[in-house]
């Protein structure tokens, strides 16, 4: 429990962060029995890969289980490149395997989003390729994302920058501003609320923005990889690609970065054909999947290997390894969080696409041994968290956080002055209104969530579902923090 709660404490960012933070018993998550959210510091979510491949740089040291974290990804690529006297925030430079002839033209850091060891021990052998990258290169069999919540844009963002979200203040999907608003910390792209520095921003401005650091991702959650652009002084408009998941184009935040022309409507079409006629029949569906719009195509193989066309036209277009002076590229393969998020990853969609992932990475090195050169690159892989089961298969009480919410009002906050205690609980803790703690402490509504039951987390019209019925009076949470600091401890110790 004290590294769970540890994990914990480095995602707090000031206010930007739920004030209690309650540890709900494993597997019980708060979202909903079809929303499959994935927040929290149990291993499951935070055990993922960190794979370093790269013949020539890299030797074949296989396993290293060193404990190491997201944090220290950062400061192991300024090592590869050669960038003296970069210090990053909270991660440290792990060079075991690093061999020191030259540096690579360039770095190409793969993110398989929501590719966690859970979903990758589940099918071990969808992923021939990673495997030989394993064996060929550097494996950390000990590395975690390093803080909670395991969510995309905090995690990308502590791979970009090599600190924690105590330090760059990317705390989750939703942070709360100043006005108590609830925001998207890397809206429309923008990445102003990033408080430090990425290792791309420091080491491009450092070299007269003379090196090329990009990124091709869909989301604005992902551009903490990259970093700030034009943004940070000094900076330069860094190639951003973001391939959209509603419409098959590539879109950028031009005020910040430049827009790498790589579409390529034409070879979308080949390859959602070529996906279509994968199970035999030419039928306008990849299985049981449509394949109709872009939202349905984005879960298939068909975006995957689409976003590796995408790449390997931006690794030519835009000059990436195309010189001596080493150039950083991020990129996110999307689509098994989509599907895992959609049919969860026991779903027959899991292991086609992590082969079609795997396959991707094959084809991505004899691309790179083409056009950048053999021995003159090096490729990480990683992930951003794992992926939740649905409740019926993992037994968990998904915990509504409106109805924690009402029972605490109802507690702590019973005078109807308009403003509520309790003004929201997300999936990574309780936001109150602090003003408004008049009679009652932080301390006191945390000892209160510890020993919140089951059967009381239910409207007051609705019975303990049949299935639930021998943990009615169970406790729902297994440790709460406030502030940081373990208030109530786990029962397990
Ligand atoms: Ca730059
Ligand atoms: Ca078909
Ligand atoms: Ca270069
Ligand atoms: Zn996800």
């Amino acid at each position: 429990m004290r590294e769970l709660a540890q994990l914990s404490r480095r995602g707090l960012y000031k206010d930007r962060s739920p004030e209690v933070i309650p540890i709900p018993a494993e597997p019980n998550f708060i979202g909903g029995e079809t929303t499959l959210v994935h927040s929290g510091p149990w291993e499951y979510l935070t055990r993922v890969p960190w794979i370093i491949y790269g013949p020539g740089h890299i030797d074949a040291r296989g396993d290293i289980g060193t404990p190491v974290t997201m944090a220290d990804l950062a400061p192991t690529t300024a090592e590869l490149i050669g960038f003296d006297g970069y210090r990053a925030p909270d991660g440290k430079p792990r060079t075991e395997g690093l061999t020191q002839r030259g540096t690579p033209r360039l770095v190409v850091t793969v993110v398989w989003d929501g590719g966690g060891y859970n979903v990758l021990n589940h099918y071990p052998d969808s992923w021939p390729f990673v495997s030989k990258m394993m064996e060929e290169g550097v494996s950390y069999t000990d590395f975690s994302i390093g803080s909670n919540p395991s969510v995309t844009p905090s995690i990308h963002t502590s791979l970009g920058t090599g600190a924690f979200p105590r330090s760059h203040g990317v705390v989750g999907l939703k942070m709360r501003t100043q006005d108590g608003a609830y925001v998207n910390p890397v809206g429309g792209s923008d990445p102003a609320r990033i408080m430090v520095p990425s290792l791309s921003d420091l080491y491009d401005r450092a070299l007269d923005n003379k090196p090329k650091t990009g990124m091709l991702g869909s989301v604005s959650w992902h551009i903490g990889m990259v970093g700030h652009g034009a943004a940070f002084q000094g900076g330069d408009r860094d190639p951003v690609a973001l391939l959209e998941h509603e419409r098959p184009v590539v879109k950028t935040n031009p005020s910040f970065y430049s827009l790498p022309d790589i579409d390529a409507p034409g070879q979308l079409d080949r390859l959602v054909d070529e996906t279509d006629l994968e199970d035999g029949e030419r039928d306008g569906k990849w299985f049981d999947r449509p394949l109709e719009t872009q939202k349905d195509i984005s879960k298939t193989p068909a975006a995957v290997r689409y976003n590796r066309v995408l790449l390997e036209r931006m690794i030519e277009r835009e000059g990436f390894g195309a010189d001596r002076i080493p150039d950083l590229l991020y990129v996110n393969f999307k689509s098994m969080d989509l599907a895992g998020h959609a049919y969860s990853f026991l779903s027959k969609d899991m292991p086609r696409l992590l082969e079609a992932e795997d396959s991707a990475l094959r084809q991505l090195k004899r691309f790179l041994d083409a056009k950048v050169g053999k021995e003159r690159w090096v490729m990480m892989l990683t992930a951003d968290h794992g992926q939740t089961l649905f409740p019926k298969d993992s037994g968990a009480w998904p915990i509504r956080g409106g109805e924690l919410a009402a029972d605490l009002n109802r507690r702590f906050d019973p005078s109807a002055d308009g403003v509520d205690l309790i003004d929201r609980v997300g999936a990574s803790g309780i936001y109150v209104n602090t003003d408004q703690l008049e009679d009652v402490t932080l301390n006191e509504i945390a000892r209160w969530v510890g020993d919140y039951r089951l059967s009381e987390n239910l409207k007051d019209s609705e019975e303990v579902p049949g299935y639930y019925e021998g943990e009615r009076d169970d406790r729902i949470f297994d440790a709460v923090l406030v502030r940081g600091k373990l208030v109530v401890p786990s029962c397990e110790g």
